[in-house]
């Protein structure tokens, strides 16, 4: 893989994340989305810049590529996004200890699934590989139950407006987030059905839309549901 697509995933990315500071709220309640979701894409653009150089790209015996720097990117983010959803369930609440029994679970539960999932990508041993894949998919299913269920119900307590926009961006994100493991699936690190350059670019679209479009849209549904609930 050439440079070309890292290189223009840095350009994007960066571009990005000054848009999301530059039109986001910078007043609470909501500066902390702001904040959050400009430094998701800044942060992969630093990975983005890291792969254009070929840092952290480990080529295995087999030809195949693992981008360290993909997954030091998703470890970090991943977190930040889920942060912000907790956050918004718990909106205004003060229930700081339960905010934080959330928060953990969820971050722990993600890490574990980026982690198991580089785990997975450089495992030479097929068996071995798809058990590491199989757990990384339990530790996904774990982070979705807790937006789905526990939380989704504490965002609805808070109230229609809320609720909604929670509902919004949780969906948003799922389906975003469900092409990942798909594309690992079907990639070179995976059953090689699509090859090396495809899944870079299928990566990169999708990355600008779970870091960058996904931003502008939660920012959008949370503006929207504090200012109907009259709160601003
Ligand atoms: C892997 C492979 C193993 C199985 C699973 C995966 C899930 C990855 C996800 C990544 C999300 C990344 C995002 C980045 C940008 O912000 C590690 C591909 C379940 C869900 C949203």
């Amino acid at each position: 893989m050439d440079g070309t697509a890292f290189l223009i995933g840095f350009t994007i990315l960066s571009l990005g994340s000054l848009a999301i500071y530059a039109t986001g709220s910078k007043q609470p309640p909501s500066r902390h989305h702001t904040l959050l979701h400009a430094s998701v894409p800044f942060i992969a653009a630093t990975a983005y810049l890291a792969m254009a150089f070929g840092i952290g790209t480990l080529v295995k015996f087999d030809g195949t590529a693992t981008y360290f720097a993909r997954y030091a990117d998703w470890s970090v983010t991943t977190p930040i996004l889920l942060a912000s959803l907790v956050l918004l369930a718990f909106h205004e609440r003060g229930s700081t200890g339960e905010v934080g029994g959330y928060l953990t679970s969820i971050i722990v539960l993600d890490v574990l699934m980026i982690l198991t999932g580089l785990i997975s990508s450089l495992a030479a041993v097929p068996v071995i590989k798809w058990v590491w894949y199989l757990w990384s998919c339990v530790a996904f299913a774990g982070v979705l139950y807790l937006l789905w269920v526990p939380l989704r119900a504490r965002a609805m307590e808070r109230g229609p407006a809320l609720g909604s926009a929670y509902l919004k961006n949780v969906g948003f994100l799922t389906v975003v987030w469900f092409l990942y493991p798909i594309v690992f699936l079907i990639g070179p690190e995976g059953l090689k059905i699509i090859n090396d350059p495809t899944s870079v670019w299928a990566i990169l679209i999708m990355d600008v839309v779970a870091k960058v479009v996904y931003a502008f849209y939660a920012a959008n549904n949370v503006d929207k549901a504090l200012r109907e609930r009259g709160s601003d």
